[in-house]
């Protein structure tokens, strides 16, 4: 996935971001690392998109109460590009659970669960092709 910029992440800013007041927080600390925003927009995730995006997670145990998370209320989408812009942006959020993730990170610094982890970001050139095509198909 390339573009003038370099490769490009699908990355979520998830609901209890949007319900907290921390859109621009997040948005302006993926600005002032240098990295760039392609597209962007405000929706929600339904059931359909949910089963699709976390696709590796529907048969787990934790995908029940996560999808009614990630459909409880608009997100933002959004495209990022940069040079190594998937792994920089993964580099950024932190570890999947809020509580362990290190401070200096989005999800050390602001969230304190496991679930309510406030930011999606692809994990790989594979998962960035896959979940861009899903949310901005326009643009691949
Ligand atoms: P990450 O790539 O860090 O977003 O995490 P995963 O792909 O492993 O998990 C996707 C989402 O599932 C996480 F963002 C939060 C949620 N999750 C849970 O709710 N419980 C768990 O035990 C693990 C993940």
């Amino acid at each position: 996935m390339t573009s003038p910029s370099g490769e490009r992440s699908l990355v979520l800013i998830k609901p209890d971001a949007v319900r907290r007041g921390l859109v621009g927080e997040i948005i302006g600390r993926f600005e002032r690392k240098g990295l760039a925003v392609d597209a962007m927009v405000l929706r929600s995730m339904d059931a359909a998109l949910a089963d699709q995006h976390y696709a590796d997670h529907v048969e787990k145990a934790f995908y029940p109460p996560l999808k009614d998370f990630m459909t409880s209320g608009p997100l933002v989408a959004l495209v990022l590009s940069g040079d190594e812009v998937i792994e920089v942006v993964r580099g950024m959020l932190g570890a999947t659970d809020g509580r362990k993730a290190a401070a200096g990170t989005i999800r050390g610094d602001l969230s304190l669960s496991n679930r309510e982890n406030l930011v999606h970001a692809s994990d790989s050139p594979e998962s960035a092709k896959r979940e861009l095509q899903l949310w901005f198909p326009e643009l691949v």
